[in-house]
């Protein structure tokens, strides 16, 4: 098949999801063109089967605000006739879905008919999509897309709950690749971090409000006073300086790293012990399941989707949002007992194993084959 994916091409979750599927799409023989204004961060080297087209918004002096939705739905319409496309995959709604919906029209009238896959990630629905002023555009082209996926069963009914949506939903699971985060530690990399050989506690995210990174820190301040540790926080976004902030009022600078973004997410967690997760709200939790695919237990809420990822007791621990003390116990328990903390890495990885992208990929393909033979 000829399949045009469509994403963030950032470290975010969808981004990454997106970009892991065109990935293993291609593996397995498919055509894939990604549309986007940037390199994906996990599409660097050269791929036979991989087509990168990029989105170019031209700068005017009228624009005080660059028409992105405009160029991208032009860019489709381009790249989905020159290269014939078979089926478009947009990830995230907001603005893929509705420029997806434009360029299916204007391609009807050129004579051609591409139908439309929309997978929804979380913000889209529960954070962005629901304000008033994206509503009316979201449902709709939610709803004029020819399928529609969701990462989680939480997502599904949150969507259903959110908007007026008329066709069904299915949930199709992100995934991991099981392989790629079964790394060995680097006892190298452990000795820079953890000289001492101090427990290593790692949370990533973009650092967003609903990440709630700052319980993140409360939570390892609580473990640090107990346990020789060290906290390893990944990634960047606007709660940052705060974080660093609450670090100084701690006095725990010197066992907190701020590591910033990082691409071997598996070098990290394969030295780390537990992941942190405090989320207000996760659709998925792909960060927790990579953590749970090197073995490392998590420690999260129980908002969203995070519940049919982590399982409390055996994968690691849930709590609800801001259980802050709650959450620092749990984890304290935990580290302080090293045959439970060993029998919850084997389950975190056996709940992994789940997940894997050799079993997630062929839902896709054949929820694809679906629109793409209707099509002869
Ligand atoms: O979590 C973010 O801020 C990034 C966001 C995204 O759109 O990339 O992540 C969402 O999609 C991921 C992939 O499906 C999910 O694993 C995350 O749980 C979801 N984030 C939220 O729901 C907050």
């Amino acid at each position: 098949m000829k399949i045009g994916i469509v994403c963030y091409p950032t470290f975010g979750g969808s981004g990454v999801l997106a970009t892991e599927l065109g990935k293993a799409l291609a593996e397995k023989g498919h055509m894939v063109h990604f549309i986007t204004y940037q390199l994906p961060v996990r599409l660097s080297g050269f791929y036979t089967n991989i087509f990168y087209h990029e989105v170019r918004v031209p700068h005017y002096p009228l624009f005080d605000y660059p028409p992105y939705e405009t160029t991208l739905a032009s860019t489709m319409v381009d790249v989905i006739l020159n290269n014939d496309l078979d089926i478009l995959h947009v990830h995230y709604a907001i603005p893929h879905a509705s420029a997806a919906y434009m360029a299916k029209q204007i391609l009807k009238k050129k004579g051609k008919h591409i139908p439309v896959i929309t997978t929804l990630h979380g913000t889209d629905i529960t954070l962005v999509g629901k304000d008033k002023t994206f509503e009316p555009v979201v449902a709709f082209s939610i709803n004029e897309s020819d399928a529609i996926t969701a990462v989680s069963e939480n997502l599904r009914k949150e969507t259903y709950h959110t908007f007026h949506i008329e066709k069904e939903i299915d949930v199709i699971y992100n995934f991991v690749d099981i392989e790629r985060f079964s790394k060995k530690p680097l006892d190298a990399f452990k000795k820079v971090l953890a000289p001492q050989g101090e427990k290593i506690i790692t949370h990533a995210s973009n650092f967003r409000k609903v990440k709630r990174v700052h319980d993140v820190i409360e939570i390892f301040k609580s473990i640090h006073q107990e346990i020789p540790s060290k906290l390893l926080m990944v990634g960047d976004g606007p709660e940052r300086p705060e974080a660093e902030e609450i670090c100084r009022a701690l006095k725990i600078c010197d066992d907190v790293r701020f590591l910033g973004k990082q691409q071997e997410m598996e070098e990290i967690l394969a030295i780390s012990d537990l992941f942190v997760l405090p989320s207000e709200y996760e659709s998925f939790g792909l960060s927790a399941l990579e953590a749970m695919a090197a073995g490392v237990p998590v420690l999260s809420s129980n908002a969203g989707g995070l519940p049919e990822i982590n399982l409390h007791g055996k994968t690691g621990y849930l709590a609800n949002v801001g259980a802050v003390e709650e959450m620092s116990a749990l984890a304290i328990g935990l580290l302080k007992n090293e045959q439970q903390l060993a029998s919850m890495k084997e389950e975190a990885r056996k709940q992994a194993k789940r997940f894997d992208i050799q079993h997630i990929i062929p839902h896709y393909e054949k929820l694809y084959e679906r629109f793409v033979n209707l099509n002869l």
